[in-house]
């Protein structure tokens, strides 16, 4: 594994990622509250919220429900003529209940505060649109660089006129990789388990000494989201809104925990590639995969679409507020084809750009980061990339 050492901004990405888990980590601290807690809301939303029959009707745009509660999702009826662009499928759009569940008697740090930044319950409406089955692979991606010789960010060396007064031995390329101890360490350091590491990227996922030969089907990772944005504008695709990645993943049902259900095991069987075992030390693997796994392993969701839970978080293209969903919801109608705040801000980091992660990773467990819940919500600065973070493209249908 490499050496710590960074450049004034690549050690602030990093430290930018540090800092965007703290609030996790602090709360993890009291673990066994935090488990408490998650349990406690799993098993409310197991009991209160419904999977609803998807309705072929087109969903009227109508004032926004009094109800935070969960409604029926109501997809829009029309489907494009043709076949679907390949490796994508058809997302109909409609009306659905965005966020993750509000716990009906308290308004607290469920699930690692899982939920604070993504409540109220809201109705939001999205057209339809094609959506990539599964996370964009290291193969879809070397036919990119192929085809336009373009360099990711983490490749970039930086630049000495750029950081004026930086040492030349800090202006190193490199990304941020999740490197475990062989042991187990406090959750309230999270430095035990990320590094920056130099010469990491795409190609070299956990440093120079890697690569990523033989490893086609795994989802492409250290991306900073202008990487994605290059990627999916060359493929004649676009990143998802926030409000497009959630009703995709939720794949026509309403008010799931997850992405197929309200159990994390569906009938015994593993949904999704997170993380089993002691965190962050001991990853078992007993899902079928340590550490990052191909994509399409698991059972896809109501839509046909592969890992919206776990594996690698994917870049959506909002930026990040916490008050974002509070907003939407107090205008009183409908959100309609929502794209984000105009500005990003997170009180955490004022002075970071961010934009919205969703999906959780092979990373997340109950008791560290429960995020491939699908109504929850991470977030990212825009330069930082790590190994377990990639992204997915949608296509408007022809003649939109
Ligand atoms: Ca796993
Ligand atoms: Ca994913």
């Amino acid at each position: 594994m490499g050496k710590r050492r960074s450049t004034p901004v690549r050690r602030a990405a990093a430290t930018a990622y540090h800092r965007k888990i703290w609030p996790w980590v602090a709360v993890v601290a009291v673990g066994i509250v935090l488990l408490i807690a998650a349990r406690a809301m799993r098993s409310t939303s197991a009991t209160t919220e419904q999977s609803s029959p998807v309705s072929n009707a087109r969903a009227p745009v109508h004032e926004m429900p009094a109800s935070s509660q969960f409604l029926p999702t109501v997809e829009n009826k029309a489907r494009p003529a043709g076949p679907a662009p390949e490796g994508m499928v058809w997302i109909p759009g409609g009306e659905f209940s965005m966020s993750a569940q509000d716990p009906p008697d308290r308004n607290d740090t469920v699930g690692m505060q899982a939920t604070a930044d993504s409540r109220p319950v809201h109705r939001a409406y999205v057209d339809g649109f094609w959506m990539d089955a599964t996370e964009v692979t290291n193969e879809q991606f070397a036919r990119f660089v192929k085809a336009t010789g373009y360099v990711t960010f983490a490749e970039r060396t930086p630049r000495a006129e750029d950081f004026s007064g930086a040492p030349a031995e800090n202006l190193i390329a490199g990304s941020v990789v999740f490197s475990p101890p062989d042991h187990a360490v406090p959750l309230n350091d999270h430095f035990q388990w990320w590094s920056f590491v130099n010469r990491a990227s795409w190609r070299h996922p956990l440093g120079p000494r890697s690569s990523i030969a033989a490893q086609d089907r795994l989802p492409v990772v250290h991306v900073a989201y202008e990487d994605a944005v290059a990627y999916a504008q060359w493929a004649g695709k676009r990143l998802p809104t926030e409000a497009e990645w959630e009703f995709a993943a939720r794949g026509g049902l309403s008010g799931n925990v997850f992405p197929w259900g309200n159990e994390f095991k569906k009938n015994g069987h593993w949904m999704a590639n997170t993380h089993q075992g002691h965190f962050p030390d001991r990853d078992t693997g007993a899902d079928a995969f340590t550490g990052i796994g191909p994509a399409a392993q698991f059972p896809p969701n109501g839509y046909g679409l592969y890992d919206v839970g776990g594996n690698v978080w994917e870049w959506v293209s909002d930026w990040y507020r916490p008050d974002y969903y509070a907003k939407l919801a107090a205008t009183g109608i409908v959100a309609r084809n929502p794209k984000g705040p105009a500005v990003p801000f997170d009180p955490d980091e004022p002075g970071e750009k961010k934009r919205v992660h969703r999906g959780g990773s092979f990373l997340c467990t109950d008791e560290y980061c429960s995020r491939y819940m699908v109504g929850t919500r991470g977030k990212g600065e825009i330069t930082t990339g790590t190994n377990h973070l990639g992204f997915r493209c949608v296509k408007a249908p022809a003649g939109d």
